[in-house]
């Protein structure tokens, strides 16, 4: 393919809900610019972007996917098209958002039938914050029962005055066969035959009445940031489209224009009009500057490809056959034939070699790499999204564009290798899967024996066990994640551990007396010789201890571990000859079970703190939740966006579902954090309920 200088690349992230029409709407584009022969569709797994096994089971977009273009367009002559079809589904947020991180445009799909909806406000959000412009595509307005205009006053109410719709559908006898273009005033007509070009044409005359206000208010919505054109406009002077288009691309950039278009990514609508927006006021990577730390000093630079050679991770991808694929962004600088980078967060010098282009699936070699541009690189050792790779000695950091980081994972399952040669396999896979989706964690519970995956909710889980099985060979089982109940007593008992033992020459013989009362909460264990007169000579006190905590950890009446137990030694006998550490540690330990039955034991839980966000009018349903789940609220604040945030202390027991239970109850707008508070006893009838539970173990 054919490399273009900087200001001809447009690296734009297709985001938006799942199911809107992103994957098919980035075929359709690249059908258009000739870059595949035939418009594959997702519905048949032909898809460009949707080329993963999983990704065709599930009908879903569960990775980042690259697929370049170019279209020629007008005076500005080739542009290469950097798509990246981004997953919409809320669990691979993460993955979306290293998507707008890595380009200069969103462009937000929202569905013409179903609207905006809670992904499209996150992935608004989620632009907005990292400082990525934003382009709306109304996709689907050949649907029957599309509402442009329903969707439209809804993107206007959500996200502002700035929403400038550049079109609206053209009314055929079913669905729109058009879009009516409100810059030029004109028609532009499709055949539907498989053709992406439309025809212009005069607006039809029953709809100018309706179209000649809207054009008015287009025109003002742009003219109003450009104080030069708004004069003239004030004046009266007609404002030529390329002036206007001008104007756009400065809003666009400076986040204060959202265009609007309309499409139908499977009609093939709009789709010739989209690319050549894309191409004329979408950003260019010179348009968006980098901001770079080098100790004390902050520079801003303009991308350049005689620059040094800086790249920012964006997404890596393991294969079991071609192996590592890591899909980066040249922040400035370019590469010509080999070079050694070093990653600033491993200090590992990588070999950069045969950079690459992509078309899903489909790898295309580059000679050279320039500033801005997105490429695929392989076999980098160990790169994760958001690193930076710099030639060496070079004491850069990079400050802008901003990458996000992971949320902490809300959703956990247990991982049960099948078979000896699984588990051997197992934590390698796992941690591939986690350096592909860092919103993943893996981690080993020693307290509960569990290997533990979590992550942002279920769909992200089971591909996560799908993938296993698939690309790493390795067959597992789901379990629930255990909760790490204790033991603890409530009162102070003291009684007596005996160990005797008669077995011909040598016998066996210590006694121990122990007295235990309760520490507080988080203490743990305390041990205290109160023996006097030798009654057990001082070499077996430490017998004594060691068996003792060896009981503890053993468990208690339901076999969890006992904490925050004081235990004193306060008497005991020996036997000259037939005492030893061995019949010492044994007495401890009996004593300390004996004892440990008479202190009224309780079963402690973990109890979380919980912070839950939910719009105000979600507050109430979220709160009886809480409380049905055992939780007490600790107090509601306002977040800056006028959100209820409810802080409560819940039993983690009760939380093992929460991710999917609170997406349910809130439609998807609620978010919480939950971290672990402390440990508190379970109260007795919830006890008798987890003592079944207990027993399985
Ligand atoms: N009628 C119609 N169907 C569409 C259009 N765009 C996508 N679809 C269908 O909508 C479904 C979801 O599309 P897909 O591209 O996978 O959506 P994504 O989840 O946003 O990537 C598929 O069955 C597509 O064939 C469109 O413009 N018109
Ligand atoms: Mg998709």
């Amino acid at each position: 393919m054919n490399q273009v200088p900087s200001e001809r690349i447009r690296n734009v992230a297709v985001v938006g809900g799942h199911g809107v029409g992103k994957t098919s709407l980035v075929e359709a584009l690249l059908y258009h610019a000739g870059a595949v022969p035939r418009l594959g569709r997702v519905d048949d797994g032909t898809s460009t972007c949707d080329h993963d096994p999983d990704e065709i089971a599930h009908h879903l977009s569960v990775d980042l996917t690259l697929a370049s273009c170019t279209v020629e367009a007008g005076a500005l002559g080739t542009v290469v098209l950097n798509l990246l079809d981004a997953p919409g589904e809320a669990d691979f947020a993460y993955q979306a958002a290293c998507g707008l991180a890595a380009s200069d445009l969103a462009l937000v799909v929202v569905s013409a039938t179903t609207g905006v909806d809670v992904r499209t406000e996150d992935v608004v959000e989620a632009a907005a914050a990292l400082g990525v412009p934003r382009f709306f595509v109304v996709n689907g307005i050949d649907r029957d029962r599309a509402d442009v205009e329903g969707v439209l006053a809804d993107l206007r109410q959500r996200f502002g005055a700035g929403i400038a719709p550049l079109e609206l559908p053209l009314p055929g006898p079913e669905g729109a066969t058009g879009v009516i273009d409100l810059l030029a005033d004109t028609a532009v007509t499709y055949r539907g035959d498989g053709s992406t070009r439309g025809s212009a044409g005069p607006i039809p005359p029953e709809l100018v009445a309706a179209e000649s206000p809207v054009h008015d208010a287009l025109v003002e919505g742009i003219v109003v940031g450009d104080d030069g054109l708004m004069e003239r406009y004030l004046e009266g002077d007609a404002i030529g489209f390329d002036e206007l288009e001008a104007s756009l691309a400065g809003g666009i950039l400076t986040g204060t224009v959202f265009p609007v278009v309309c499409t139908s990514a499977t009609s093939l609508i709009g789709i010739d009009r989209l690319a050549t927006f894309l191409a004329e006021v979408g950003p260019s990577p010179l348009a968006r500057p980098v901001v770079l730390s080098a100790g004390d000093e902050v520079v801003e630079v303009t991308p350049s490809p005689d620059a040094d050679p800086l790249l920012r991770v964006v997404a890596t991808r393991t294969d079991p056959y071609v192996g590592r694929a890591t899909l980066c962004r040249v922040l400035t600088g370019s590469l010509t034939g080999d070079r050694t980078l070093v990653n600033r967060r491993t200090r590992a010098e990588e070999r950069i070699h045969a950079p690459e282009r992509r078309l899903g699936a489909t790898s295309i070699p580059l000679d050279r790499v320039t500033a801005g541009d997105l490429v695929v690189l392989p076999k980098l050792s160990g790169a994760l999204p958001g690193d930076v790779l710099a030639p060496k000695g070079a004491p850069v950091d990079v400050v802008a564009p901003a990458f996000p980081e992971p949320a902490p994972p809300v959703l956990a399952t247990a991982i049960v290798p099948r078979s000896a040669s699984d588990d051997d396999k197992l934590m390698g896979a796992l941690h591939r899967l986690c350096e592909e989706d860092p919103s993943l964690v893996v981690s080993r519970v020693d307290e509960t024996h569990q290997s533990v995956l979590a992550g942002a909710g279920e769909t992200q889980l089971a591909l996560a066990v799908d993938r296993l099985a698939r690309r790493f060979g390795v067959s597992v089982d789901r379990e629930d994640v255990r909760i790490p109940y204790r033991e603890t007593i409530t009162a102070e008992a003291t009684a007596e551990g005996r160990h005797k033992k008669q077995t011909g020459g040598h016998g066996q013989f210590g006694v121990a007396t122990l007295r235990i009362a309760p520490l507080p909460r988080g203490e743990g264990f305390a041990f205290v010789d109160e023996v006097v007169g030798g009654a057990i000579p001082r070499q077996f006190i430490p017998a004594v201890r060691k068996g003792v905590e060896e009981a503890m950890a053993a468990g208690g009446l339901s076999g969890f571990p006992v904490v925050d137990v004081s235990v004193a030694c306060v008497d005991g006998k020996h036997h000259p000859v037939d005492s030893s550490e061995q019949s010492f540690a044994q007495a401890g330990a009996l004593a300390f079970r004996a004892a440990f039955a008479e202190a009224q034991p309780v079963l402690l839980e973990p109890i979380s703190l919980v912070e839950v966000t939910v719009p105000a009018e979600l507050q109430g349903d979220v709160l009886g939740d809480l409380s049905a789940r055992r939780g007490r609220v600790l107090g509601t604040d306002v977040d800056d966006r006028g959100r209820q945030v409810v802080r409560a202390n819940v039993p983690t027991a009760e939380l093992a579902r929460y991710a999917v239970d609170l997406r349910a109850i809130t439609g998807g707008r609620g978010r919480f954090r939950a971290e672990h508070a402390r440990y508190e006893p379970v109260p007795p009838a919830v006890a008798a309920r987890y003592g079944a539970a207990a027993a399985e173990r």
